[in-house]
């Protein structure tokens, strides 16, 4: 708080340290500090010793008292209630009731510091065209370590899209997703009226049309939903559903697909359990039902993957009803930048022979370094420090090489002016893993507090009967990708986030959907199948 013009004070109040500057840690900050061992230790023990986490991850006592430690050690890092957003650097009733605003983790850099990173740096940033250039552009495709694939890329895009839809009319700042997590608006619709138009009005379902006997999304034309098309799209080829943007890219549209196919499918198990009940309550009681599948894939398919854990984590919300934890989530701007993830788009797709070369990243890319600045964000260093990451103290440290690092020196002058996006692109990843340490330890906790903190994981929610009853209920909590593709792909083709061989080949990218559907579907047992047939 400032006191004057020249003047400040800290408020040390539950920091767990006093001090002028709040910098001297109290006995037990200090204790916990010693004790703690570091992110990458952890990162470490929970991506090697596979033997020791297979037998972890079946005794139900110590899996869900690690899973419960992951929980509540990555949500205390998350302010809930929220509190800054990018107009306001101190708490105030504005910032903290108006939801067109993303939150922030850090208050924007003051407009009268000396720098643009506050007190270290240059008087100007760099251009950031050049930054992009020299630091981001692709020179030869880098294969992922962990061999994330495609399946996984619009994955992330089509289920981030529900929360990350900046209001670009306001600002970088702003959002139109006003439900602040997975409230599946990308398959309902933002607004009611949106919602209305998609909706059959008939047993709960999303209206739909049969193209070669199976079930695609309807047009713009049966539902009157607009949606942002280019000019050539013929009619009959302009799809609608709930995000307006998906039908700009195939791989969103195909997720699009099958999840219309789930919400109609649980429609159709719901109205067999219940045929008492009216449309309205089919439909409210399936979207609640496909949040559900929704986090649970996230939590053990996708970020089990992203992960690269051995350690098996578990979608229970239960593990949290003996914690102080608050069922509430709003959006970061932090957030919504560091999961720029355009590096995980390949150059080409291999679609009829045709080539698509995505020149539209390289712009995504330079609008997250300009927009962060808009926002004053304040720096790398800063935000290592937020969520308990030791700053780095050199570039070198950064990259973990030495020619970037002497280039960033020269463009930056400071590494305590690193700017937080370029930083987390160029950061050394972590050894065998798709990202590095900051990703990682600043992610998981917006992903974490965003997945439990939605009113369906509450106790008073999680039960059966929130879901229409044991059956729904189920659905939940066994849902998976395999499940979610099988049930909605004629065929029930095998699926995963990553490739089956770490060399991609065109082998592995023609896999054969012969598999027919099946009740019990044992990924790694197909795994293993098709690993042989191929
Ligand atoms: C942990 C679990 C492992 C975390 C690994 C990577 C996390 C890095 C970035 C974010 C990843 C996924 C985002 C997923 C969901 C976002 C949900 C937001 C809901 C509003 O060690 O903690």
């Amino acid at each position: 708080m400032t006191t004057g013009f020249d003047q400040y004070e800290c408020d040390c109040t539950r920091t767990g340290y006093y001090g002028e500057n709040c910098t001297t840690p109290e006995f037990f900050t200090w204790l916990r500090l010693t004790l703690k061992p570091s992110p990458n230790t952890v990162h470490y023990i929970l991506t090697h010793f596979e033997a020791a986490w297979s037998i972890i991850n079946n005794i139900p006592f110590l899996r869900d008292a690690i899973m419960r430690y992951v929980l509540m050690s990555r949500s205390h890092l998350i302010d809930s209630p929220p509190t800054y957003n990018s107009d306001y650097s101190y708490k105030s009733w504005e910032a903290y009731s108006n939801l067109s605003y993303y939150t922030r983790s850090l208050p924007p850099v003051g407009l009268d510091c000396p720098t643009p990173m506050g007190v270290k740096g240059k008087k100007e940033l760099p251009d950031s065209k050049l930054i992009v250039e020299k630091f981001l552009l692709r020179k030869k495709f880098i294969p992922d370590p962990q061999g994330t694939n495609v399946m996984f890329t619009f994955f992330a895009q089509h289920f981030t899209h529900q929360f990350f839809k900046t209001d670009h009319k306001k600002g970088p700042g702003f959002t139109k997703a006003l439900g602040h997590g997975v409230d599946l608006n990308h398959i309902y619709g933002e607004t009611l009226e949106r919602q209305l138009k998609l909706r059959l009005l008939k047993d709960g379902k999303l209206k739909y049309q049969m193209i070669d006997g199976e079930m695609y999304p309807p047009t713009v034309k049966d539902t009157q939903a607009d949606m942002i098309y280019p000019p050539h799209v013929p009619e009959h080829l302009q799809f609608s559903v709930g995000q307006e943007v998906f039908g700009l890219v195939p791989g969103l549209m195909m997720y699009a697909t099958i999840w219309l196919r789930e919400h109609n499918r649980v429609c159709d198990i719901l109205k067999q359990e219940h045929p008492e009940w009216d449309d309205e309550q089919l439909f409210q009681t399936s979207r609640l039902i496909l949040i559900g599948e929704t986090i649970k894939i996230v939590i053990e398919d996708y970020v089990q993957h992203l992960s690269g854990y051995h350690f098996k984590l578990k979608f229970d919300p239960e593990l949290l009803f003996s914690q102080r934890f608050q069922y509430q989530n709003r959006i970061a701007a932090e957030f919504n930048t560091l999961y720029h993830w355009h590096p995980l788009l390949p150059d080409t797709f291999q679609i009829a022979g045709g080539k698509n070369f995505p020149a539209a990243v390289q712009k995504v890319a330079k609008a997250s370094i300009d927009q962060s600045r808009q926002m004053r964000y304040q720096s790398l260093n800063e935000y290592r420090k937020r969520f308990m990451l030791k700053p780095f103290k050199s570039f070198e440290e950064l990259t973990g090489e030495k020619e970037m690092a002497a280039e960033l020196e020269e463009l930056y002058g400071d590494i305590d002016a690193m700017e937080l996006y370029p930083g987390l692109l160029v950061e050394k990843p972590r050894p065998g893993a798709i990202f590095g340490e900051t990703m990682v330890e600043i992610g998981a906790p917006f992903s974490l507090k965003g997945l439990m903190g939605n009113a369906i994981c509450s106790p008073e929610y999680w039960k059966p009967s929130t879901f229409g009853g044991k059956v729904g209920f189920e659905i939940i909590n066994t849902a998976s990708l395999q499940k979610l593709i099988c049930n909605n792909v004629k065929g029930c083709p095998f699926t995963a986030f990553h490739i089956l061989n770490p060399e991609p080949t065109e082998a592995t990218i023609n896999v054969s959907t012969s598999k027919t559907a099946m009740e019990d579907i044992n990924p790694t047992l197909l795994l293993k199948e098709r690993s042989a047939e191929l």
